[in-house]
């Protein structure tokens, strides 16, 4: 896993278009409210506190952008399907979000979190097509993978990018592959 010696916050977004000025090439992390977004983003990067995480849905109400070593910036999105809070800020997230997907000009790709126990449902589905519409790359990473048995967690089904010709992927698969056979 790759090795962050310095995170920091570098600043937030409530608005659309709003936020630090483009800089490092970004990560966005995306999904459902509640799923894990901020707890993936500091596991990722090996930091407890740095991203807020909450057992209330809705917690991360802006888009939080985290510099790794002034060289890659993380952003944890507010969720989507969250049912409590104000109307308008439930209202706020289409714009605020999609404007962010759309327009920015250093955002190089999207993790899309699903829950494991769920998988790809409904409203993935809209985001990825959303996101395959703008050209964006994305990938789904299924977590809370703790919170399956070790048969339903290898009933899961986690996607790994693949390609033969350039072996890219290959050391993903065979993790995949062996924890089947172990
Ligand atoms: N067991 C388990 N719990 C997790 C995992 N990831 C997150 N959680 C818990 O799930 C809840 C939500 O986590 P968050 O990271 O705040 O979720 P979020 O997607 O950022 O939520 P919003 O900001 O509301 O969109 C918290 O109570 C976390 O502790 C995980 O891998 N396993
Ligand atoms: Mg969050």
């Amino acid at each position: 896993m790759r090795k962050v010696i310095a995170a920091r916050f570098l600043g937030a977004a409530a608005t659309a278009g709003g936020g630090p000025p483009p800089g490092p090439p970004e990560v966005a992390i995306a999904g459902r409210s509640n799923v894990g977004k901020s707890a993936l983003v500091n596991a990722l990067v090996g930091r407890r506190g740095l991203a807020r995480t909450s057992r209330t849905p809705g917690r991360t109400r802006q888009l939080n952008f985290f510099a790794l070593d002034e060289r890659i910036v993380l952003v944890d999105l507010p969720g989507y399907g969250f049912a409590v809070g104000p109307e308008a800020e439930r209202r706020a997230w289409k714009p605020l979000v999609e404007t962010y997907l759309r327009e920015r000009p250093t955002l190089r790709g999207v993790l899309l979190v699903v829950d494991a126990r769920r998988g790809i449902e409904g409203e993935e589905e809209e985001l990825l097509a959303y996101l395959a519409a703008l050209g964006r790359p994305a990938a789904v990473a299924a977590t809370k993978l703790d919170k399956l048995g070790r048969a339903e967690a290898r009933g899961a089904v986690p996607l790994v990018g693949f390609s033969a010709r350039t072996g890219e992927g290959r050391t993903a698969l065979w993790r995949v592959v062996d924890a089947w056979v172990a």
